[in-house]
């Protein structure tokens, strides 16, 4: 396999708007992300991925671009902008930028211009179609509730949005559409950036005709229209184009973020020799505490199994192994804190919050923490509906609790568990007020419990889970088994222990974690000579045991080395 930058980095997301407060608005800005660079360097971070700064009405706090070479006024300057660059390189760290490209703000001043008449030259810079029998053009649902069209009074059409109504799709078959979008790219990376992470970006070719979905939802009016726009037929071909006209003059990495892709898609997306990206976020993972593939199962409530998280991992790290590279992560700005889905975040908070580290950081890929994800950061519960900020949120309660009268209980319960502000609360670097993120009451609450979790309090702690982030990137880094090597699943049926091993060049390593509250004996099998192994990391003080039995405490995660 060819060694990269990207492939050895770690990367740290940093979603502006929650991270720090430089002058005091109680919204995060670029300057406060400049502040911070020396948090990140001393944690080991090599690659921020930055979430969307560009001009923004905020429908979606950002994913709905107005101006796709402007910076968010909010959130600074273009000047404020290039420093935090300078900065970040001076440091010898990259930056990689979000492009949100299936999409734009209805603000943007193409679609501005392309609701104006069906015969403006913006026109077809989106995807406008007439009504059929005085309903939607077809029955596709909205990633966000309701249907994914919208009528527009001016000219008597729909315009297709597979997110909000002020998030217009963009029409990737309008060749002008295309040469924007990588002219666009180029002006960025012409500035010095390092990469790209791609918004949704497999859903950028449509099924010509967007026929209707398949009724799979019989209590819903719409649809998941998922087959006739995800991995769409021309999606390669794009994507392809892209790299010719953009991509391939610089040394970047990009990242695409692509929904319900399998592990064949993953591998062909990424191929060394074929590929079209470096590396894909995939959610199975994400998806194995709901009901799989569709959007809206997001939502529902499942206990989830630990060989099922097995099965998904492996196949992912089997099925790209030697052709491509993953991505490794388990939170972002859309998904709930890791902690409080996988691990215990009450009793055994610094435990569980570790032994997650250990056991996803280590696998074949790059690995990407999400802000707060270091101090363990958890999920949060508001009272009221009115102190939730995302879009995503209020659609699916106004639709489940205002329209359909479902219980308002069991609605909230969803959003506590599954509702992307579960992230989004404050970064919290101290006890201070408002969590020392702002001096001011910021736009979103602060989740309470930041007097005990808190950046200031785990830097002073030895035992902290920010230390061990540091230790965890530290040891990968210096381990090129850990980065490089193929990986393999032992015991798969096994619902209370994940271990793996790693091989590269007769250098093995083998990583165990417990994921359970009791203490557990686990044997080694006997491909890993345990007793003859260096112990290279775990998250309770080292114990010496005969054979190759591993007393495991509760949460516990462990790492060891050999060479034959
Ligand atoms: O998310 C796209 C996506 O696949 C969503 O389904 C995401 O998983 C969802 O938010 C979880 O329910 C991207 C961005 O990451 C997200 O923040 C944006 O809202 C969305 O695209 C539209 O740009
Ligand atoms: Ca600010």
């Amino acid at each position: 396999m060819e060694r990269k930058w990207w492939k050895e980095g770690v990367v740290y997301q940093v979603y502006p708007r929650s991270f720090n407060d430089s002058n005091g608005d109680g919204i995060g800005d670029l300057r406060g992300i400049t502040q911070k660079l020396d948090y990140l360097k001393d944690l080991g971070v090599d690659i921020l991925w930055l979430s969307p700064v560009y001009e923004s009405p905020n429908d979606d706090n950002g994913y709905d671009i107005s101006n796709y070479r402007a910076i968010m006024e909010e959130f600074g300057t273009m000047e404020d902008w290039e420093n935090m660059l300078e900065e970040i390189h001076k440091r010898e760290m990259r930056l990689v930028m979000d492009l949100v490209v299936n999409h734009s703000s209805d603000e943007h001043a193409w679609f501005q211009e392309s609701r104006k008449s069906k015969d403006n030259p913006y026109r077809d810079y989106y995807i406008w179609r007439d009504g059929k029998n005085g309903a939607e053009p077809n029955n596709w649902v909205s990633f966000f509730s309701g249907s994914a069209w919208d009528y527009d009074e001016a000219t008597g059409q729909y315009y297709l949005h597979l997110f909000t109504d002020k998030q217009p799709d963009l029409n990737w078959e309008n060749e002008q559409v295309r040469q924007e979008v990588y002219d666009m790219m180029n002006f960025w990376m012409d500035k010095g950036i390092d990469g790209f992470r791609m918004d949704v970006i497999n859903l950028i070719s449509k099924t010509p005709g967007l026929p209707n979905a398949e009724v799979t939802n019989k209590d819903n009016k719409y649809q998941w229209g998922g087959e006739h726009f995800v991995n769409g037929p021309r999606f390669m071909e794009f994507m392809n184009e892209m790299n010719e006209q953009a991509l391939k003059h610089y040394d970047v990495m990009t990242v695409g973020e692509t929904p319900m892709v399998k592990p064949e898609d993953g591998a062909a997306f990424t191929d060394e020799e074929s590929g079209v990206l470096s590396m894909v976020f995939q959610f199975d993972h994400m998806e194995i505490d709901g009901d799989p593939g569709s959007q809206e199962g997001k939502w529902s409530v499942k206990p989830w199994k630990l060989s099922k998280m097995k099965e998904i991992m492996t196949d992912w790290q089997t099925s790209l192994n030697g052709k491509g590279w993953n991505s490794l992560y388990l939170e972002n700005h859309d998904q709930p804190r890791s902690v409080s889905r996988f691990g215990d975040a009450e009793e055994y908070h610094k435990e569980s919050a570790k032994m997650l580290a250990t056991f996803y950081q280590l696998m074949q890929g790059t690995p990407y923490i999400y802000q707060g994800q270091e101090i363990g950061m958890t999920n949060v519960q508001f009272d009221s509906i009115e102190d939730y900020r995302d879009v995503e949120i209020h659609n699916w309660y106004n639709e489940q609790v205002t329209e359909r009268g479902k219980d308002k209980q069991e609605i909230m319960h969803s959003i506590f568990v599954k509702g992307r502000d579960n992230a989004r609360t404050p970064m919290q670097w101290s006890d201070e007020n408002y969590a020392g993120f702002s001096d001011a009451e910021p736009w979103i609450k602060v989740n309470p419990n930041y007097t005990s979790i808190n950046v200031k309090q785990q830097q002073e702690d030895e035992e902290s889970i920010l230390n061990y982030y540091k230790e965890l990137i530290k040891v990968r880094k210096n381990h090129d088994v850990l980065i490089y090597g193929s990986y393999q699943l032992l015991d798969p049926e096994d619902e209370q222990v994940y271990a793996y091993t790693r091989e590269l060049d007769g250098d093995k390593a083998l990583i165990v974690a417990n994921f359970t509250n009791e203490a557990i004996d686990y044997s080694v099998s006997e491909s890993f000579p345990v007793e003859q192994a260096e112990r290279l990391i775990g998250n309770y003080p080292s114990e010496q045991e005969e054979g190759g039995t591993l007393q495991l405490k509760p949460y516990e995660a462990r790492v060891y080395r050999v060479q034959t």
